[in-house]
């Protein structure tokens, strides 16, 4: 049992300039926790919402001092005398609190600040890691670390590239582990630089870290990773692959994917992921298809998986636990990616979680394009063996955060290896 003496929540900056919410989360028995909210660009629209202050006077409508305030008053207040048992009660309690189905009346952010800061402070209590501590809420049976995805390119709206294609990541699922696989992602990322150098290309970075470079297509951006891959070492496809996510929510208009010139149904959508498949070493594609083009989804995943490719559901499922239960039914994807602000509460994202596991689809844990320096998602990829983690680029404080406290927990787990049964079909 638990007393949460005290909620306080302030509003910091996140990665983009943007104020966010972190909380502060004090137990009667003196134990703290900390943690911060990330927000999304490409955000899908049934994602819980993060609540915006809307006045033009500050931070031009982005302020979140509402949802501090709703942090230190409704959500403190509503705790103030109750033991909470454990993570599940005090999310159902701030659940119930707002009562809507996008968490729209406290704010996600909100929200989310306060399950996270709850988290760390009952590992506290409990005189445990995080990493310990999460497992267990999880139900964890082995220890298994994620195969880093990194963002090394980036399109779409995370930059002004005017490539159609959000992220070109690096999976580096040949390395012997984490520090490897992080090592020659890392290497990799700066060879590509000295290449788009070496082209002329500009080398400032988009939102996650990865180059921003006006390329003529996403073809050109293929080749040049492809090429960066050999020389800095490394075989395509075998030490390391290529993940894209289109975030096709982006192009998609009126029924048509309007993908750099070209206006397509989902169907030859599909063919271009397949062809590029077969030209290029890739082994996941999230969001190649809408959110809403559920139709089209249904045979997007079919032949992804029939090729042995990685289908991965982002904003079609938003962590949600109903939605995608929906897509599990009808077959959609065969992975999901796992963000926890796109539900709002670690109970809700562990059941998601749980629910992909039993239906045999593999787990991305995600950053968002707005991050903070908590290196939270680290910890809890690892505590519930997602099979890959996102985290952009091998650079930029807030993206290496996660990183770098991914070597710190391979220090506490030496023999825990790197994920391997990445991709292909359901099993
Ligand atoms: C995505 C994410 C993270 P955003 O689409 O997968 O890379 O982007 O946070 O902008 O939704
Ligand atoms: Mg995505």
């Amino acid at each position: 049992m638990a007393k949460v003496v005290s909620l306080q929540a302030r509003e910091i900056l996140d990665s983009r300039g943007f104020p966010t919410v972190e909380v502060d989360c004090r137990l009667a028995d003196g134990s703290f926790g900390r943690a911060s909210v990330p927000s999304g660009k490409s955000t899908g629209s049934q994602e819980a919402q993060e609540m915006r202050d809307h006045d033009p006077i500050r931070f031009g409508g982005q302020g979140v001092l509402t949802a501090v305030h709703n942090v230190q008053n409704g959500i403190f207040l509503a705790l103030s005398d109750v033991e909470v048992a454990d993570q599940e009660t005090f999310d159902r309690i701030l659940i119930e609190l707002d009562g809507t189905a996008q968490k729209q009346k406290l704010g996600a952010n909100a929200i989310l600040g306060c399950s996270l800061a709850f988290a760390r402070a009952q590992a506290a209590a409990a005189h445990q890691s995080l990493v310990h501590h999460l497992a267990g809420l999880y139900g964890l049976q082995e220890w298994v670390f994620p195969v880093p995805m990194m963002n090394v390119i980036n399109g779409g709206k995370h930059a002004d590239s005017g490539i159609s294609t959000q992220e070109f990541m690096l999976v580096p699922h040949g390395a012997a582990d984490i520090t490897e696989a992080i090592r020659m992602g890392a290497e990799t990322y700066h060879v590509l630089q000295d290449l788009l150098k070496a082209k002329g290309y500009r080398v400032s970075v988009g939102d996650e870290g990865g180059f921003a470079p006006q390329l003529s297509s996403s073809i050109e951006a293929l080749e040049l990773l492809t090429a960066a891959v050999e020389k800095a070492g490394y075989a395509p496809g075998q030490d390391i692959s290529i993940a894209l996510d289109f975030a096709a929510n982006d192009f998609y208009r009126d029924g048509v994917y309007r993908f750099e010139g070209h206006a397509w149904t989902a169907e030859e959508m599909t063919d271009y992921c397949l062809k590029i498949a077969r030209e290029f070493p890739i082994v996941s594609i999230e969001d190649g298809l809408a959110e809403d083009d559920w139709k089209g989804w249904v045979g997007h995943s079919q032949r992804l998986s029939a090729a042995g490719l990685q289908c991965v559901g982002d904003d079609i499922f938003v962590t949600n636990p109903g939605i995608f239960r929906k897509g599990i039914d009808q077959r959609i994807a065969n992975a999901i990616l796992i963000k926890l602000n796109q539900i709002g509460t670690i109970s809700e994202t562990l059941a998601t979680m749980r629910l992909a596991v039993q239906s045999h689809y593999r787990t991305v844990v995600s950053h968002r394009s707005g991050e903070t320096d908590d290196p939270f998602i680290a910890d809890f990829a690892l505590a519930t063996s997602a099979r890959q983690i996102k985290s952009g680029a091998p650079a930029r404080g807030e993206r290496v955060a996660k990183y770098n406290q991914l070597l710190r927990l391979k220090e506490e787990f030496p023999e825990a290896p790197l994920a391997k049964d990445l991709y292909g079909p359901h099993p």
